[in-house]
């Protein structure tokens, strides 16, 4: 049977720098190779944030935004073969074909196959499936979770266990799984290191699970909010530091606390100042940075070459090197096996039509995240 355009309500984002407006949105029916989905819960990331500020040299509007849910397929366009009607899916910002250059290469998780029309906020064949009163909403990382029901492509989701609870799993969809990855699978921790993870938000704290999981010997949390500290020495940060208690540059006093420098960290804000702490922070010979948080337009990051002559490496990740298809699932069954928990990040829950008090909320440095239930 052929699926019809679905009325439901989105949060819309009209503007950057503009709150989200809750619309009677239409969606359109998947077209070939694509497939409707229900949404149960979307986490907020700081991404969306960054986005809706007008940060994003990528940011269209009007658009839906969201990048960070679960759902139960709906509908499936024609020639859809790998999900069917009522699988429970995770949407995929980094998608995963199996055939491009860079899915083939085995050396990334960057697949490029509909990258372009998704940085334009389009489908693939450069239209979009969501409108207003006829009036055309662009799509945000491929996935506009901030809506009852999404389109995405089918190279776009992520099968899932359907025992999982999506309003928990939701959270693998991007912050969790961007924090483990870094550490396990881009930066490879190994037993005993020691770790510096700047920046104790979602992504942090997952880098500090991660650590933990990697069997880490020392991971050290630095925030200049004090109230994350408590759940990440729970989460298993050793030490916490907040860089406003010293006169000198945070990377000295880290280096001064590690006897030369951190074998591994991981800089999870955004702010192009600590990716340089971060880095420098590094031990000399064999120290490795890893950059997770975006920085805005225009910026630009700096250090002394020296400091990569001198054997520190310098390197980024997106949503942890993990190759959406093949590997998400795992992570969830990881999760329903009990090797970690993602109830103590879920600090809020709500309604869409409460979406902006997200925002809020994570702009006043009060939550890990928010999730929204539909
Ligand atoms: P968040 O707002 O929840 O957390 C950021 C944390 O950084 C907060 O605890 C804040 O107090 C702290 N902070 C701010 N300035 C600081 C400073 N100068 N020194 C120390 N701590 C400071 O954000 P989040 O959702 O955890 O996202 C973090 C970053 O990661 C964002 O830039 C986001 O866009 C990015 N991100 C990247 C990927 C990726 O794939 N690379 C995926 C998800 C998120
Ligand atoms: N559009 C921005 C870059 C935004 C960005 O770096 N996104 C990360 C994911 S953040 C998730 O919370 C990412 O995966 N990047 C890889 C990619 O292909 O976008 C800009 O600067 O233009
Ligand atoms: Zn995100
Ligand atoms: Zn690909």
């Amino acid at each position: 049977m052929t699926a019809e355009t679905i009325r439901c309500k989105a949060a819309v984002a009209w503007k950057a720098g503009e709150p989200l407006s809750i619309e009677d949105v239409e969606v359109a029916p998947p077209q070939k190779g694509e497939v409707r989905i229900k949404l149960v819960a979307t986490g907020v990331c700081h991404t969306d944030a960054f986005t809706l500020s007008g940060e994003d040299p990528e940011g269209v509007f009007p658009a839906i935004l969201g990048h960070e849910g679960g759902g139960i397929v709906e509908s499936v366009g024609e020639g859809v073969t790998s999900v069917k009607v009522g699988d429970h899916v995770i949407p995929l910002y980094t998608p995963e074909c199996g055939e491009c250059k860079f899915c083939k290469s085995g050396k990334t998780n960057l697949c490029q196959k509909i990258r372009a029309t998704q940085g334009q906020g389009l489908m693939p064949d450069g239209t979009t499936r969501f409108s207003v009163d006829g009036k055309p909403i662009y799509h945000y990382m491929g996935t506009s979770t901030f809506s009852e029901y999404t389109v995405l492509p089918e190279i776009s989701l992520a099968k899932i266990n359907p025992e999982a609870p999506l309003e928990e799993v939701c959270l693998l969809g991007c912050g969790v799984t961007t924090g483990m990855g870094a550490v396990m699978n881009t930066a490879k921790v190994e037993p005993g290191a020691t770790v510096a993870i700047f920046g104790l938000g979602g992504i942090g704290l997952s880098a500090v699970i991660g650590a933990r999981m990697a069997g880490a010997g020392r991971i050290i949390g630095i925030d200049i909010n004090e109230s994350k500290f408590e759940l990440a020495k729970k989460l298993g940060a050793t030490d916490c530091v907040n860089p406003k208690h010293y006169d000198k540059p945070i990377q000295e006093v880290i280096v001064e606390l590690t006897d030369g420098g951190v074998d591994y960290s991981f800089e999870c804000i955004g702010n192009v100042n600590v990716m340089r702490a971060a880095l420098e922070c590094c031990h000399k010979g064999w120290g490795e940075s890893v950059i997770i948080g975006v920085a805005g337009a225009g910026q630009e990051i700096c250090t002394r070459p020296f400091q990569l002559v001198t054997g520190r490496v310098w390197r980024g990740t997106a949503f942890g090197g993990v190759k959406g298809r093949s590997e998400l699932p795992d992570y969830v069954e990881r999760y329903l096996a009990g090797e970690f928990q993602l109830d103590d990040f879920i600090t809020h829950t709500m309604p869409l039509e409460k979406i902006n008090e997200a925002f809020d909320l994570m702009h006043e440095g009060k939550s890990i995240r928010s999730v929204i239930h539909y």
